[in-house]
C-alpha cells in the first residue's frame, strides 16, 4: 500500500489509492474506474468516478511532456489552487470547484464537469455553443472590473500582483509565445515545407514584425493590469450551451488584460480556419459571429459595469474609461496575432492546425492564418470594433 508521504509521479492505479486513501468521497470497498485524460503539455489528469459520483486529480509531472529535458517547478499546481479559489470569490460558478491541494504530491483534487466538455475538442467536432460570448464575456470584464487599478485599492493590488507572481510559468510564454516563435531560437517550429520560405520572410525576416511583438513582449512583462488566466485557449474551457468554466489557471498573473482576450479570439480564429477547411460551414459561420459578438459584449459590459468599480480619480473621468477600453482592445488584437503565429510555426502547435487533413489544405491554412495574425499585429490599434474583426474573417 502506498502512504504518499514522498512525491512520484502517479499513474490510474496509484490515483485510483490516493482518492480512496485522502478523501470520503467513495466507500472503502468501492470499485472506481479512473482514466487519464489531461490533453495538455503539462499536467497529468484523472478522472476517477464510481457511478454518478466523480472527482477529477490533476498532478503537476516534473518536466514538460512536450519537452523532456525541460524541468519546471511542481509547485504550480499550488498557485492555480489559489488562483482558482479567488476566481470563484469574484466571479462566482465561473470556475471548477478546488477541494484539496496536497504539496507533497503537487496535485490538486477538484470538482469533475462531466456534463462539459473541452471547447478545442467540441468545435473540432463542428460543435456551436450558444451563451459562450455571454459568458465568457462576462468572466472576463468581471475579473478586470475586479483585480486592476481603476479601483483606488491600490496597495491591496500590489500585494495580490506579488501572490500572483508566476516567473518560471510565464518564462514559459515569454519563450513560446515571443522568443521562440519570432526568432526560431529552438530549431524547433514548424511548417508544412512549402511554406519555409514565406516563413522566412514573412515572419523571420519581417523587422517591423518583429518590432511589434517586441512591444508587445515588454507590454507582456511589465503591464500588470489585472489578473490574467494566462493561457486561455478553448482547450481551457469547459462549455456547455448555457455555460462556461475557465480551468487551468496555472499561467496566471497579474498581465496586460489583452493578452486573455487575444488568446481567446486567436483560439477562435484557427477554430473557425479548422472549421472552414473541414467542410464545417455552420460552426464555421458560428465562430466568426461569435469572434465579432465577444468584442461587442466586451465593450458593451466593461461600459455598463465599469462605475461601479471605477473609484480611482482619474479613471472615473470618461476620457479615461475609453482610453482603457480602448488599449485592452488593441493589446488584444495584437496578442491574438502573436498566439496564432506561435501555435501555427511554434513548438506548441495545435490540433487545429495539424488534425487538417489534407496536406495541400492544411500548408493553405498555415498561409492563411499566419497572414491574419501578421495583420493583427501590425494593425492592432485599427482592431478596437467588432466589424474589422468580420472584415478579417470574411476572406
Ligand atoms: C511547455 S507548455 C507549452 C504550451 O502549453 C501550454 O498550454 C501553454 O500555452 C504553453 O505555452
Ligand atoms: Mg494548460
Amino acid at each position: 500500500m502506498k502512504c504518499f508521504d514522498e512525491y512520484f509521479l502517479m499513474d490510474e492505479d496509484s490515483a485510483v489509492e490516493y482518492v480512496k486513501q485522502k478523501t470520503a468521497l467513495f466507500e472503502k470497498d468501492e470499485v472506481l474506474q479512473c482514466k487519464e485524460i489531461g490533453d495538455g503539455n503539462l499536467n497529468y489528469v484523472y478522472r476517477i468516478s464510481a457511478g454518478a459520483n466523480s472527482v477529477i486529480v490533476k498532478q503537476a509531472g516534473p518536466q514538460s511532456r512536450l519537452n523532456a529535458g525541460k524541468r519546471i517547478s511542481k509547485n504550480r499546481n499550488q498557485r492555480e489552487a489559489e488562483v482558482l479559489k479567488f476566481q470563484d470569490k469574484l466571479v462566482p460558478g465561473f470556475v471548477p470547484q478546488v477541494y484539496l491541494y496536497d504539496e507533497t504530491m503537487c496535485c490538486c483534487l477538484m470538482e469533475d464537469l462531466s456534463d462539459y466538455e473541452i471547447m478545442r475538442t467540441g468545435l473540432l467536432q463542428g460543435k456551436t455553443y450558444s451563451g459562450f460570448a455571454q459568458s465568457i464575456t462576462t468572466f472576463l470584464i468581471t475579473m478586470f472590473l475586479k483585480t486592476s487599478d481603476i479601483s483606488n485599492n491600490h496597495e491591496e493590488k500590489k500585494r495580490l500582483t506579488g501572490q500572483f507572481l508566476n516567473p518560471d510559468l510565464c518564462e514559459i510564454s515569454e519563450r513560446l509565445v515571443f522568443d521562440e516563435a519570432l526568432f526560431n531560437l529552438s530549431g524547433r517550429n514548424f511548417v508544412e515545407d512549402e511554406n519555409e520560405l514565406f516563413v522566412q520572410e514573412q515572419v523571420y525576416l519581417d523587422q517591423a514584425l518583429i518590432l511589434e511583438a517586441g512591444k508587445l513582449k515588454m507590454n507582456f512583462m511589465n503591464g500588470s493590469q489585472s489578473l490574467l488566466h494566462g493561457d486561455l485557449h478553448t482547450g481551457s474551457l469547459f462549455v456547455r450551451q448555457d455555460a462556461v468554466r475557465v480551468f487551468d489557471p496555472e499561467f496566471a498573473f497579474y498581465g496586460p488584460a489583452g493578452y486573455d482576450l487575444g488568446s481567446l479570439i486567436a483560439h477562435l480564429i484557427m477554430a473557425g480556419e479548422h472549421a472552414g477547411r473541414s467542410g464545417f460551414t455552420d460552426c464555421r459561420r458560428w465562430i466568426c459571429e461569435t469572434v465579432a459578438e465577444i468584442v461587442i459584449l466586451y465593450k458593451e459590459k466593461y461600459m455598463a459595469w465599469y462605475e461601479e468599480y471605477a473609484s480611482d480619480v482619474f479613471a472615473r473621468q470618461d476620457d479615461m474609461k475609453v482610453w482603457i477600453l480602448n488599449g485592452i482592445l488593441s493589446d488584444a488584437a495584437g496578442y491574438a496575432g502573436l498566439e496564432i503565429l506561435r501555435r501555427v510555426i511554434g513548438v506548441a502547435r495545435i490540433k487545429d492546425i495539424a488534425s487538417i487533413e489534407d496536406r495541400t489544405a492544411r500548408a493553405a491554412a498555415e498561409r492563411h492564418l499566419i497572414c491574419m495574425a501578421k495583420r493583427l499585429v501590425m494593425e492592432r490599434e485599427l482592431f478596437t470594433d467588432s466589424g474589422l474583426y468580420e472584415e478579417l474573417l470574411k476572406r
